[in-house]
């Protein structure tokens, strides 16, 4: 048997020719088979035995992964197939299915040029794979299809032949109206997925065998055989006869495209530079002897090696010793290793080439998204367009004292590790929260600080993050400086939804340059105001910052400390140091001390928060609570139990459906209620359920809710009782 290292070996002999790789994902609903159906490619590249594909799960190779059957990272392998006579490289990345893991999947989207999404037949189409269907597309990466699990068709739903092709018909069709709806006009053709050409393909990855039609034309081998097959128990002599490592390398390597290919057609989406410009142009062509150009999709933290960078290098070829320019850093660093991750290692490679993924060393504080260059004219790729953000809080404390210092260090590495996990400090208790996906997802790190760094900690019961915003528009509020010489009138109001939605999609943050023709044409295609939109100073958590002054001559001196006020008061809202979320803050009039020296950040600052804080008082400020939509399904029997159990849990049920002998439960509950959920159902169903939960935005928190929950967490935060009225800011 090949081992790791002989198998990178040779893939580094591969890497040079761009036509004969691929760089594909494998995605999917929890549970549907991903990592069951790696393995399978794994074993026929001679990394494993045939006997162990299915069971050993090699891409799943964290503690926590094998102990609970779930994939957490997203993780990587380089494979090698021959077809035709010819070597093929297939750079393959496993993601997670479990939502709370979705930032993953996100994020391995740009390293990939196509998916394989596996879909369990018996479940069907399921909520995560709408998302992940919709998460490849936006990003140009293009889907096949692996109806996996046929066996259960048979074995638990005793179904006919018929049966079983009217099951793959029916999840095809949805598969094709899912792509249909997310696909870029220019392939709303080709990316659909047929039966006909083979980029479907159905099989069991448990037991090792798969079909398509052009497999069963070289094969012999019809749906109803099959059929027979499966019925009389013969799954491993279908498994010899069509062995599913063929039929899915063929459809991977006919239908998916290579590096050369795809990056003509994906620069233009995942960078927005001059597309005439040289680097631009070899990016495009995915020129290996361009100038090195690559974004990075994953970080590790290695106990020897410090720091590793994984990604997609899309010009140029990376070599150690080589200086490379960190864009989003600003900072040189010299490359130290190159290498290629085969499942948990870490094999050194002479240099990799554009087209292909690669993991370097030598980067310290490089971050996921980062752009690594030797181009001085290079500018960053676009940032992973998350969809989802932290909804829910831990605090962490040391339980020995002297750990205090190892601690932070762990938590640095723990939130570059996963980018997804957020931490901060409680500035009034100095506890460390970190905030997270999901209940599981801080299960998770809690586990990797205690027991992969050795850290005992002490951990609060999980606590929601909420957002304040506002009800509707203030007054203009005047707000004076401490030292009285600086005076600034401001109003805050609501943003539209729409409004709001595109910011929200846009995923725009930061500050916007004077006279910036390009951001207020973006702002106004989101629906503001064209004179409003030449004036956004600054936008932050999805809240902008505008200047409706005229004619103030020393404001722009001041325009740096009003962003900065701005982007303080958003952080940590007047009701209870909450992030802020859809309002526009308007700076209608500023009378200014005509010396600078008393208008400085000290004088300033408080200025602008406080300012803001009077106008959201003026405005009916509410707490927003996060949501998320519920999937359940569960045996008629029980349906009693689980509808007793959300009624308790203020869930909207939206749909309910019969499916089998299984009700289909689709409802919203608030992310605060959902705290404990897992066990209770489990335990009123006897374990018979089977539930999803997924993001599902922010709504208001009814109102009977509002007082007591601001107060919980003021006290939380050690802050005092009393939401401070709007007259207490302007004093
Ligand atoms: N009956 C049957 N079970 C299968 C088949 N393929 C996978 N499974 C089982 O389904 C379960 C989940 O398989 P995984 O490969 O871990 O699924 P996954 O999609 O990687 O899961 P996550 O990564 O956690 O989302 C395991 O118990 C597998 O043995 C199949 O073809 N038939
Ligand atoms: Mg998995």
């Amino acid at each position: 048997m090949a081992k790791k290292e002989e198998i990178a070996r040779l893939a580094e002999k591969l890497m040079g020719n761009r036509e004969n790789i691929r760089n594909i994902g494998i995605v999917a609903h929890i549970d549907h088979g991903k990592t069951t159906l790696s393995d399978n490619l794994v074993a026929a590249s001679g990394m494993m035995s045939q006997e162990l594909a299915g069971k050993q799960l090699v891409m799943d190779f964290e503690d926590q992964e094998q102990e609970r059957g779930i994939t957490i990272n997203a993780a990587n392998i380089s494979l090698l197939y021959n077809s035709g006579g010819k070597e093929y490289l297939v750079n393959l990345i496993d993601t997670p299915g479990h939502v709370d893991f979705g930032g993953e999947v996100i994020r391995a989207m740009r390293a990939v040029d196509g998916v394989v999404l596996v879909i369990d037949a018996v479940e069907g189409v399921m909520p995560q794979t709408e998302t992940v269907i919709r998460q490849a597309l936006r990003e140009y990466v293009k889907p096949v299809l692996f109806v996996n699990k046929v066996d259960r068709l048979i074995k638990e739903l005793q179904v006919n032949e018929q049966q079983m092709q009217e099951r793959f018909l029916k999840v095809i069709t949805q598969v094709n109206g899912l792509i249909k709806k997310s696909v870029p006009k220019e392939f709303a053709d080709e990316w659909t997925v047929k039966v006909q050409d083979g980029s479907v393909t159905f099989g069991s990855a448990y037991n090792n065998w798969a079909v398509s039609v052009p497999r069963m034309k070289e094969t012999g081998i019809s749906f109803k055989d099959v059929y027979e097959y499966l019925k009389s128990g013969r799954q491993k002599e279908l498994a010899e006869k069509s062995h599913l490592s063929d039929a899915l390398f063929q459809m991977v390597i006919t239908h998916l495209p290579s590096p050369l290919k795809a990056q003509k057609y994906r620069i233009p989406v995942i960078w927005k530079g001059e597309l005439e410009s040289p680097i631009a142009k070899s990016m495009r062509a995915c020129d290996q002897s361009g100038p090195f150009a690559m974004m990075v999709t994953d970080v590790s933290v290695d106990k020897h090696s410090g720091d590793i960078a994984t990604g997609r290098v899309y010009s140029g070829t990376v070599k150690k010793g080589m200086k490379v320019r960190l864009v989003g850093l600003q900072k040189e660093a010299p490359i130290q290793k190159v290498g290629l991750f085969m499942g948990a290692d870490f094999t050194d490679v002479a240099e990799v080439p554009a087209g292909n993924i690669v993991s370097l060393v030598g980067m310290k504080e490089v971050f996921a998204g980062e752009t690594i260059t030797d181009d001085p004219e290079m500018n960053s790729f676009e940032s992973f367009m998350t969809e989802v953000e932290p909804v829910i809080t831990i605090s962490i404390e040391a339980k020995n004292t002297k750990d205090l210092p190892k601690l932070i260090e762990t938590i640095r590495q723990v939130t570059k590790e996963d980018p997804n996990v957020k931490a901060t400090i409680n500035q009034e208790t100095g506890e460390h929260l970190l905030s997270g996906m999901g209940e599981l997802h801080l299960e998770i790190i809690q586990y990797r600080i205690e027991k992969h760094h050795h850290v005992p900690i002490q951990v609060s019961p999980p606590i929601v993050v909420y957002h304040e915003t506002i009800n509707s528009g203030s007054r203009s509020l005047e707000s004076k400086s401490p030292n009285r010489h600086n005076k600034l009138l401001m109003k805050v109001q609501k943003l539209p939804n729409e409004v709001l939605e595109n910011l929200i999609k846009s995923h725009f943050v930061g500050k916007v340059k004077p006279k910036d023709k390009e951001k207020a044409a973006m702002f106004q295609e989101m629906g503001f105001d064209n004179e409003i939109s030449k004036k956004i100073w600054a936008v932050h958590n999805n809240c902008v910052l505008i200047d409706s002054t005229r004619g103030i001559d020393s404001l722009h001196e001041i325009r740096e400390l009003v962003i900065q006020g701005f982007n303080d008061a958003m952080d940590a809202g007047p009701l209870s140091k909450e992030k802020c979320f859809g309002m526009a803050v308007f700076l209608e009039d500023a009378s200014l001390h005509e010396d600078a020296i008393h208008r400085g950040p000290a004088q300033m600052l408080p200025t602008v928060t406080r300012g803001i804080f009077a106008c959201m008082m003026d405005a009916d400020p509410v707490l927003y609570e996060p949501k998320q939509m519920l999937t359940i399904s569960v045996p008629e029997d029980y349906l009693g139990a689980v509808s007793k159990e959300l009624g308790s849990r203020r869930t909207q049920i939206t749909e309910m459906r019969q499916e089998g002998d299984s009700s289909v439960i689709i409802g919203k509950a608030p992310v605060k209620e959902l705290i404990g959920f897992s066990q209770s159902i489990r335990s009123a169903t006897q374990g018979r359920v089977i539930w999803t939960a997924e993001y599902a935005g922010y709504e208001l928190l009814p109102r009977e809710l509002q007082k007591q929950t601001i107060l919980e967490i003021r006290k939380r935060k050690g802050m005092d009782g009393d939401v401070k009225p709007a007259s207490f800011w302007l004093e």
